[in-house]
């Protein structure tokens, strides 16, 4: 059967152009550093970013956790949002790979504010934990890729720096965050220590990810990836593929938007299913399907019986999310089946 698949914008698959980049890309061994394909990209991320220095990984999870064990030590305390993917999503990876505690906080559309995090951050004291990182999520995939305004970044970060605190994003959806409020990604990146960005999500790149941060904070950051098991050698068929989606794939995000904000409306008006509609300002959407009396897992059967597929979302929630391989058109006829299924 030929799906319609919303369950992420991961499925994408890359392009004849894309394809084409990435075989007649340049190549090097880039444990020596030599790969001149993935070292543009580094470059060219960390000028997007306004970072000194960039590196690339294989993935979200492995940006993330490289940055959180850079930033931390055994024993200390890294604040997030009860819906965070660093919590919830990269296997533990905070408490097997780092040693550290996650202290959670519940923040409204996936934010939370100054004195929230005021409240959390650890007193000085010897036998308690130290509070070493807040890691923000921009956009908030569980949320429904809602946007941290930047108001509230600021002053997190004004906060963090007068306390010593450091401060990492996890920006594997920050270029939907840019393409919905016109804020340029190395505006939101200047808040942070540093900052992980995804090249194989709304960007349609097979694999990749990208972190950035000072030049101390990266050659570091080197040193775990390798530890790891993320040093990479010819990398530069996979790096032609990301470089490709920054210049081709970024200015389109719009139009995932644009879809998401349709079918949403359409599905708000399903029978037993309730979605905030002010959470859908990129291309996620959430949906409670509590009222409908069936459990998620039998919807998402269903509808795979028809040829949709949509994924489990927070708690009693099942998602739908838009992308560079799913058209309107589609997108229309996924929201009159679902509506077919559920009425
Ligand atoms: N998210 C995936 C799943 O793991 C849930 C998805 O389908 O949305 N940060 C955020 C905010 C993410 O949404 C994801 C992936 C990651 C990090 C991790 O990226 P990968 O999957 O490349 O490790």
């Amino acid at each position: 059967m030929d799906y319609i698949d919303l369950r992420s914008d991961t499925v994408t698959k890359p392009s004849a152009a894309m394809r084409e980049a990435m075989a007649h890309a340049d190549v090097g061994d880039d444990v020596f550093g030599e790969d001149p394909t993935v070292n543009r990209l580094q470059e060219r991320v960390a000028a997007l970013l306004g970072k000194e220095a960039a590196l690339y990984v294989a993935s979200g999870s492995m940006g993330n956790q490289t940055c959180i064990k850079v930033h931390t030590q055994p024993g200390d305390e890294v604040v997030c949002e009860k819906g965070a993917h660093v919590f919830n999503y990269e296997t533990g990876g905070i408490a097997f790979l780092s040693g550290a505690q996650v202290h959670a906080i519940e923040g409204h559309h996936g934010a939370f504010t100054v004195d929230q995090i005021k409240r959390a951050v650890r007193p000085n004291v010897y036998y308690m934990p130290k509070t070493r990182l807040i890691c923000l999520e921009n956009t908030h995939n569980r949320a429904g890729g809602t946007i941290y305004p930047l108001d509230l970044i600021r002053e997190i970060s004004t906060y963090a720096r007068s306390q010593n605190i450091r401060l990492h994003l996890d920006g594997a959806r920050l270029w939907n965050a840019c393409a919905a409020t016109g804020t340029a990604p190395a505006e939101y990146a200047s808040h942070f220590d540093s900052v992980s960005v995804c090249l194989s999500k709304g960007l349609g790149a097979p694999v990749g990810s990208v972190i950035a941060g000072s030049r101390a904070f990266i050659d570091e950051a080197r040193h775990v990836r390798k530890i790891f098991g993320g040093g990479m050698r010819q990398a530069g068929v996979l790096a032609a593929a990301g470089l490709f989606a920054l210049e081709h794939n970024v200015a389109r995000l719009g139009e995932d938007h644009e879809k998401a904000a349709y079918l949403a409306r359409e599905l708000a008006l399903v029978k037993g299913f309730d979605i905030d509609l002010e959470s859908v300002q990129t291309n996620i959407i959430i949906i409670s399907a509590e009222r409908s009396g069936r459990m998620p897992e039998e919807i998402l059967s269903a509808l795979r019986a028809k040829g949709v597929l949509l994924t489990l979302g927070n708690y009693m929630g099942i998602r739908a999310v838009t992308h560079l391989d799913v058209s309107m058109e589609e997108v229309k006829r996924a929201a009159r089946i679902i509506r077919e299924t559920m009425n």
